[in-house]
């Protein structure tokens, strides 16, 4: 028998009845906001934006939940998703007691257990695998705010290791690259200032599509002023609706086009002379290095016609400084990611952009002290040298390299706690790597919200209680407005579930580091920070969001001496830290691998119905968009023989076949490329709405290339073709 099989959470441990629908079957009720309305604050946990907002209830039932007026992640509208968060509170089929994986009568099931047997489970193993092995061999994989007491546990125990896939699955080479060029990142919520761009340049960002609040809603209003938007993408997305150009660029050659447009900036004298003069270094040694890449060069690379190249840098530059050439955010793309993101922002420099009105704002946050607890130990080892040492440049955790080091007897790691993250779906064809890490781990603990895939490899379940009934860490982001958001229950915690803050206490406590958790509760540690800043937890629940005044300038003052955190104090143009590490230290273009015959590029992105796979499953969102399509194009379609509306599987060069999902013919997709939501495809049975609508794109990546800056995964160099059901065997 395997050491960890993988387990279905059967019916019988989750919710009875029928399958979620829809909310509502109200036609009976009076109309609402005739009862008695009460509201409490909170902050959006449907994606990652935070937007603040307000939950009402009538006659104590969820009613709705809208914007905050102050908030400026959101100005007062929270998005599709937003609005669906009563959906993820009253799906039934939420997860509702922790989980114990028992063996017995010929196989392993789940069985439900008290939260202290749980906990002595988890503590009994820790000790175990600290005993035999040392105790900084847990890893943490996280992706939410209950992440940071886990972490905090975990710490106290003698682990540092995490990883966030937000780092190597999104935003790592983005934030990498820009922090090699100006010394900082771009920090989330982004930067952009793009209300006030009147020029904005989205390279494969789609926008609209891709629904991060204030986001839109700023680019709508740049729009609104005029503003001319360039895109570039292999997809007619919604963005590339609204552009006046349209580059439809063959998949993988940006950094091409990002050269020419560099080229073009440098030899017709476009760049900002001033800034560049002040500000960066390296200008010599670029304007050198794109000589080569002119637009005539780069339209064989990227089939985009040579005077589009020319007119749209040209356009870039007449509204420069207030120019975005937009960051993207979720960057892994080809394992060129680090230098196309650097060629991004270079070509941000050369417009002077950064810290103008109109490019990119100086954030700033509120100044708010961490509770006192005690330092945690020092690990026994440097695990970042161990597990990721080939990536000197990553501050961070790479989450594949945590995994390749958790497989094996040899392995580094022997235990995992995995807070909000569904890693099947998310670790792109890594799938058999999981499940070879379950056979070799001597603990996994996982804390989600639903049954996932990846509670399917649990020892222990651990059901946190969703957004709308838990107080979390104060959100304090850097911003244009430093501004803090609280989150607090609406409502008690369902079933059996608990907050991560009251999970990681009580795992610390039994392995007798109750002094890392010194509050009874955490809203003594969330009022005793409001208090060093002049507020309270009475102030905040009931305002929700406050505002704080700046203290610096959020845009550089003009002929303002600045330092920029980088060897040499300046934008560096030419990267002396690339350099220094051997990579390239200006951007290289390689071409892309190209499709084998009958095969096209698998292309992936968002919908504004839901947020990667965590949404699926809620009903109100559910009944918006059930499922993903594919988008072929008709010339593609008629090669293949495939109609519009027709179900077909996706399968790659390696065999791998996608769950069915129904073909979209439409123009709006070059020949060479099909494109998809991603999120879809769960198998988990107890995701009943899920499961089994849709394909999942995460499982047919067979290219994946690691970015050599980042160790980030490139998940845009798969191929599929698309095969009828009646081909499949
Ligand atoms: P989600 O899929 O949103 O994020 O991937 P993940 O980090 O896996 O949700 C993960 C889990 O969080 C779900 O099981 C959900 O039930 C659980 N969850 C939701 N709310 C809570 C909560 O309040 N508490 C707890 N404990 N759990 C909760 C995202 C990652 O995926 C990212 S950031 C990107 S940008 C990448 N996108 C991407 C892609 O586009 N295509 C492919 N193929 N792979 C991708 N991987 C990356
Ligand atoms: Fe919620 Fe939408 Fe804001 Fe994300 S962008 S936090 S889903 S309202």
């Amino acid at each position: 028998m395997n050491r960890r099989e993988f387990l279905k959470i059967s019916a019988a441990l989750g919710a009875a009845g029928a399958v979620p629908t829809l909310l509502g079957g109200c036609a009976s009720k009076p109309l609402p906001g005739t009862g008695r309305v009460t509201t409490s604050p909170t902050v959006c946990n449907m994606c990652f934006w935070q937007c603040a907002a307000t939950l009402y209830q009538e006659d104590d039932r969820p009613w709705k939940v809208v914007g905050h007026p102050d908030d400026p992640h959101c100005e007062g509208r929270l998005c599709t998703r937003g609005t669906g968060g009563i959906g993820a509170f009253l799906d039934p089929d939420r997860l509702r007691q922790p989980l114990l994986r028992v063996t017995g009568g010929g196989g392993q099931r789940f069985k439900p257990v008290s939260w202290d047997e749980a906990f002595d489970f988890v503590a009994d193993k820790m000790e175990a695998i600290g005993e035999k092995h040392g105790r900084d061999r847990i890893a943490l994989f996280s992706h939410g705010d209950g992440g940071s007491h886990f972490s905090r546990m975990l710490q106290a125990f003698g682990s540092h290791a995490y990883a966030h896939p937000s780092f190597a699955q999104c935003r790592g080479p983005r934030e990498t690259a820009f922090g090699l060029t100006y010394g900082e990142g771009v920090g989330s919520p982004d930067r952009t200032d793009m209300a006030n761009s009147r020029c904005i340049v989205l390279i494969g960002s789609h926008i609209g599509e891709n629904l991060h609040n204030s986001q839109v809603q700023t680019l709508t209003r740049a729009l609104d002023q005029g503003a001319t938007l360039i895109t570039v993408d292999p997809r007619f997305s919604v963005a590339a609706s609204k552009s006046r150009h349209w580059l439809p660029i063959k998949p993988g050659t940006d950094i091409a086009l990002l050269l020419a447009w560099t080229n073009v900036l440098v030899n017709e004298d476009l760049y900002d002379h001033d800034y560049v003069a002040q500000h960066c270094a390296g200008f010599e040694q670029l304007a050198q290095h794109v000589q080569p890449f002119n637009p005539e060069w780069a339209y064989l690379e990227t089939g985009l016609d040579p005077a589009s190249i020319r007119e749209t840098a040209r356009a870039m530059a007449q509204a420069a400084p207030a120019t975005l050439v937009h960051p993207g955010r979720h960057t892994t793309w080809y394992g060129d990611d680090t230098q196309r993101c650097r060629a991004i922002a270079i070509l941000n420099a050369l417009l002077g952009s950064w810290g103008r009105p109109g490019g990119f704002y100086i954030q700033e946050k509120v100044d708010l002290p961490e509770y006192p607890t005690p330092k945690p130990p020092k690990p026994a080892s440097d695990w970042k040298a161990t597990v990721q040492g080939d990536y000197p440049l990553v501050g961070t955790g790479i989450s594949n390299k945590l995994l390749e080091h958790s497989v094996g007897d040899d392995a580094f790691f022997k235990g995992w706690f995995v807070y909000a993250t569904n890693l099947p779906m998310t670790l792109p064809g890594a799938t058999e790597q999981i499940a070879a890490a379950a056979q070799s781990l001597d603990l996994m603990v996982v804390v989600d919200t639903m049954p996932a895939e990846i509670t399917g490899f649990a020892d222990v379940v651990l059901p946190e209680c969703t957004y709308l009934e838990r107080y979390d860490d104060l959100r304090n982001k850097p911003e244009r407005t430093p501004t803090l958001a609280l989150r607090m229950p609406a409502f008690g915690p369902s079933h059996q579930t608990k907050p991560a803050w009251w999970m990681a206490k009580g795992i610390a406590e039994r392995l007798g580091l109750g002094e890392y958790f010194p509050w009874q509760d955490y809203r003594e540690v969330i009022d005793w920070q409001l208090r060093q800043v002049g507020s309270s937890l009475l102030e905040m629940e009931q305002r929700g969001v406050k505002r704080f005044p700046r203290k610096t300038a959020i845009y550089f003052e003009q002929g303002e001496p600045v330092r920029f955190n980088t060897p040499s104090g300046k934008i560096e143009l030419y990267s002396s830290l690339l350099a220094d590490v051997g990579q390239d230290p200006l951007p290289r273009y390689a071409p892309p691998d190209r499709p084998p015959v009958g095969y096209y590029h698998l292309n992936y992105g968002r919908s504004p119905a839901h947020t990667f796979g965590r949404t699926i499953n809620n009903p109100q969102l559910f009944e918006l968009m059930p499922e993903n399509v594919v988008w072929v194009h008709p010339a593609a379609a008629a090669k293949l023989g495939v109609a519009n509306g027709e179900y077909v599987q996706l399968e790659n060069p390696v065999g791998t076949r996608s769950n069915r999902v129904r073909v979209r013919v439409t123009q709006r997709i070059r020949p060479d490329s099909v494109f998809m939501v991603h999120g879809f495809g769960h198998t988990d049975e107890r995701q009943r709405l899920a499961r089994g609508v849709g394909a999942d794109d995460a499982a047919l990546m067979h290219n994946v290339k690691l970015d050599p800056v980042t160790g980030g995964t490139g998940m845009r160099a798969s191929f599929v073709t698309l095969v009828k059901p009646s081909e499949v065997s």
